[in-house]
């Protein structure tokens, strides 16, 4: 089993921990609105990653976007989904093994997107700060 490596911002490995910790029942928020949690493999230390981001749902999928509050780059978490497919995905108590690939046809990353900024608006205001095209992604479960 690998190393399980903390995000170096504490705001950030403070609500995993108390998600995780909880089993999904606390830290499960983000000014009011849900949050799941993706698991994933480092693409460099192969440790174990915890990154967690907005819940869109999209039926029994989940979008994820590499948004990073507008930052001019993308996420690290980015290089690791796209190097290892395989996430897991924790909302609330529950927890799914699942596959997470970009949407890289335009038309199905606009739907996508759409429906992210509808759960979570800010989406668009980060996008209006950074020229990068910010990458969506989205997570299937496995058969
Ligand atoms: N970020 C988003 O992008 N979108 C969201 O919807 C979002 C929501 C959200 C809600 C709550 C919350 O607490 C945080 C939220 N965040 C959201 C922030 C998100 O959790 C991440 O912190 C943020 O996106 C930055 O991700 P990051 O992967 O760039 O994290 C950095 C800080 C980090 O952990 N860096 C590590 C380090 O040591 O500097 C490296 C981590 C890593 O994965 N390393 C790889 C490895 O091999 O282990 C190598 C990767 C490489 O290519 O270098």
């Amino acid at each position: 089993m690998n190393e399980y490596i903390p995000s170096p911002s504490k705001w950030v490995a403070d609500q995993v921990e108390l998600y995780e910790g909880s089993g999904g029942t606390k830290g499960s928020t983000y000014i009011d609105l849900p949050v799941i949690i993706v698991t994933n493999k480092g693409c460099k230390t192969g440790a174990i990653r915890k990154t967690p981001l907005m819940k869109v749902a999209d039926g029994d999928n989940y979008i994820l976007i590499a948004s990073m509050g507008g930052a001019p780059e993308n996420p690290v978490w980015y290089n690791n989904l796209k190097a290892d497919s395989n996430v897991e995905i924790r909302d609330g108590t529950q927890v799914y093994s699942m596959k997470a690939i970009e949407a890289v046809d335009p038309d199905e990353r606009k739907r996508l997107w759409n429906r992210a900024v509808e759960a979570y608006p800010p989406y668009q205001e980060y996008q209006k700060k950074t020229d990068r095209i910010i990458p969506v992604f989205l997570a299937k479960p496995n058969d």
